[in-house]
């Protein structure tokens, strides 16, 4: 590789020649005019190699629908599933072809990824074809050009309550979601406050159409978040009662209004009676009268409903230990399974809590029968570092979607995606820092999050070598890789121990504070006291374990079977407790603190020794957030221990320094 361009993330320039075995000839011989854009991005995705001149004596590039090459070219290619394509290499011609329209786009730059990672040979034969319909980003932006929980600058969408972004780069932007298979965007946080209530009328609508434009080719449609009150917070109607024949027809005309300016957008994402959020608890009336009404106004036009399933209590009293938050999404939205319309989905946070560091797998994936979902997850690292430390999250969810829901046969999360799994959703991580994401192997997370949308099956370690190599070079690939597989278990060392949440710094989330959360209203406690810390939920406790399926339930149920990450999730622990490799909890918990902090000053001196391997300008950028990372480690490892060691009186067994 030679120039190196954070902004250009994993699509860098690679100048060394195409090897003459696969050179292209672009003069296409499919007319299909679905082929044009493709063509395009096949054009300037190659422009990133060697130069074309060297290229024109190579073969014919066939690039088309599966259907039309078929057709018209004699070719055999085999049907795939809707966005999938097919890559077929041979001694004469180069094949691209794709399902549908985006399936082809898809195949072009999974050839341009392949060719970057010298994967594309004579012979090869790759077809591929997405396991959900859904592969969506949710950004958190506000219209004043703050981003909500964003570690990456302001929005790329918004300034000062209006649109305002660069298209080129919003181009470049849709550009990088579709080579990794994206293709539903929203673009404004689920918080819809302030401006943001007014993005559904006429004042926003056509500026939204030309955003839309600009994503449109690249397979990739607009969504937006609304706000569950509109027809009363416009000053339309009185309510927002879900069951009045007026609001439902309120939101008919103005869905219909909507789409006369994106005629295809995507769907609402709604957050109601979330946090403050309206919804139709207000009025009586259930979530599935809520999403139904909306999903009847969208209907007509192809439009769907992604209903938010974080309903939870957040007026809680600390003193009140009957109430379990963990709880809260199953008791709401498992007793209406069945109830939601066909274009409602069901999006849940990946936890029963709220993306914390160390938290099971939500009982809801596996309970719901009736009615489709999506599963959420957060690239932005609201409780993993904010992009300051480093932590791979493709690591944790590939964990995730190998749980097993004991639900039925192919119970596994990734078994049910494609079924009633239908898609999955992140938080964004991106701003309009120069890279994108603030931190620069932040751009890992995105990555990983698409390939795994596009493919649950992938392991942790593939995303990583592919990301790396792409973004660095087959040089500090594997070195490079190697930090990023290990940064989340270092991160869980450091962190809040064995499954306890939320100990830390209230609203702004990064960094320890052991009781920031204790007595406060949020139903985030862990009790700890002078024996014993954690949350007994199995059935002589909150009875959240009695969630999941009974196998599943009398694993986590029984503290020698728990996986231990989830010790203090599931149950309350004496310090003296004895964990499976022989030592009490208290010694785990000083162990894994020290430890977490000394891997991280081990990930700063592999990246020392990187310099000159990669460029500059990301060895030093990197070289001052693990600074800050190790800074934060310390404080972690220093605040945990000493509380810890102040409850108990306990020494650490090897006397290392803990402060008192
Ligand atoms: O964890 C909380 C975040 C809020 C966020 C909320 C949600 C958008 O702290 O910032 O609000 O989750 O997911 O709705």
């Amino acid at each position: 590789m030679n120039e190196y361009s954070e902004y250009k993330c994993w699509m860098q320039e690679r100048k060394a020649a195409i090897p003459n075995t696969i050179a292209l000839c672009l003069a296409t011989l499919c007319a299909d005019q679905d082929c044009v854009f493709a063509m395009d991005e096949l054009r300037s995705g190659l422009s990133r190699f060697a130069p074309l001149a060297k290229a024109a004596a190579g073969k014919l590039t066939f690039l088309g629908t599966i259907a039309h090459l078929n057709a018209e070219h004699g070719l055999d290619l085999p049907a795939q599933k809707p966005e999938g394509f097919v890559i077929r290499v041979t001694d004469v011609m180069v094949i691209i072809a794709g399902q549908d329209k985006a399936g082809l786009l898809y195949g072009v730059h999974r050839f341009l990824m392949l060719l970057a990672q010298d994967k594309i040979t004579v012979g090869i034969e790759a077809a591929d074809a997405p396991s959900v319909p859904i592969r969506m980003i949710n950004h958190w932006d506000n219209c004043d050009g703050t981003v909500e929980r964003g570690y990456a600058g302001r929005s790329l969408f918004f300034d000062k309550d209006r649109f305002d972004y660069d298209p080129q780069r919003i181009i470049d932007y849709a550009r990088l979601l579709s080579s990794i298979g994206i293709n539903r965007l929203s673009i404004n946080n689920v918080n819809v406050r302030a401006a943001a209530k007014l993005l559904i009328t006429e004042e926003y609508l056509p500026e939204l159409a030309k955003l839309a434009a600009l994503f449109r080719p690249f397979n990739i449609r607009l969504a937006i978040s609304i706000n569950f009150a509109a027809p009363y917070l416009l000053g339309e109607l009185a309510t927002a009662d879900p069951l009045d024949p007026a609001v439902a027809a309120w939101w008919c005309e103005r869905t219909n209004l909507i789409y006369r300016y994106v005629p295809d957008l995507a769907g609402f994402v709604v957050k109601a009676d979330s946090e403050y959020e309206p919804g139709p608890f207000q009025y009586g009336r259930g979530h599935a009268e809520g999403a139904n009404m909306l999903a009847a106004a969208l209907k007509p036009h192809g439009g769907q409903v992604w209903w938010r399933c974080f309903v939870y209590n957040c007026t809680q009293d600390w003193r009140n230990t009957k109430i379990d938050r963990a709880r809260a999404a199953f008791d709401h939205f498992k007793p209406l399974d069945g109830q939601f319309a066909d274009n409602v989905f069901l999006q849940i946070k990946h936890g029963p809590y709220d993306f914390q560091v160390s938290e099971p797998v939500s009982p809801l994936f596996g309970a719901l029968s009736e009615t489709r979902c999506l599963m959420e997850v957060q690239i932005t690292q609201e409780y993993t570092g904010h992009q300051i430390d480093l932590c791979f999250l493709p690591w944790i969810w590939t964990k995730i979607l190998h749980f097993d829901t004991g639900y039925g046969e192919h119970s596994r999360i990734e078994e049910l995606m494609g079924t009633r799994i239908q898609g999955l959703v992140a938080v964004g991580n991106v701003g309009l820092d120069r890279n994108w994401t603030g931190h620069t192997l932040a751009q890992a997370n995105l990555y990983g999050f698409g390939r795994l949308a596009w493919n649950p099956s992938l392991c942790a370690a593939e995303i990583a070598e592919e990301w790396a190599h792409l973004s660095f070079g087959r040089e500090a690939a594997a070195e490079i890789a190697g930090i990023l597989l290990a940064s989340y278990p270092t991160y869980q060392k450091y962190n809040a121990p064995f499954g306890v949440c939320f100990m830390v710094e209230p609203k702004l989330h990064y960094g320890p504070n052991v009781e920031g959360y204790e007595f406060s209203r949020w139903g985030t406690y862990h009790r700890a006291d002078r024996q014993a810390i954690g949350i007994d939920r199995t059935e002589c406790g909150t009875g959240y374990t009695a969630q999941y399926a009974p196998q599943v339930a009398a694993i986590f149920a029984d503290p020698a079977l728990c996986p231990e990450e989830f010790l203090l999730f599931f149950h309350r622990v004496r310090y003296d407790f004895v964990m499976k490799n022989g030592k009490t909890l208290l010694q785990n918990i000083y162990d894994t603190h020290f430890e977490g902090c000394d891997e991280v000053q081990v990930f700063l001196k592999r990246w020392l020794a990187l310099k000159g391997s990669i460029a500059e300008s990301v060895y030093e950028s990197v070289k001052a957030r693990m600074e800050k990372q190790l800074e934060n480690a310390r404080q972690w490892r220093d605040v945990i221990n000493t509380y810890f060691y102040r409850h108990t009186g306990i020494a650490d067994q090897s006397g290392r320094k803990i402060y008192d």
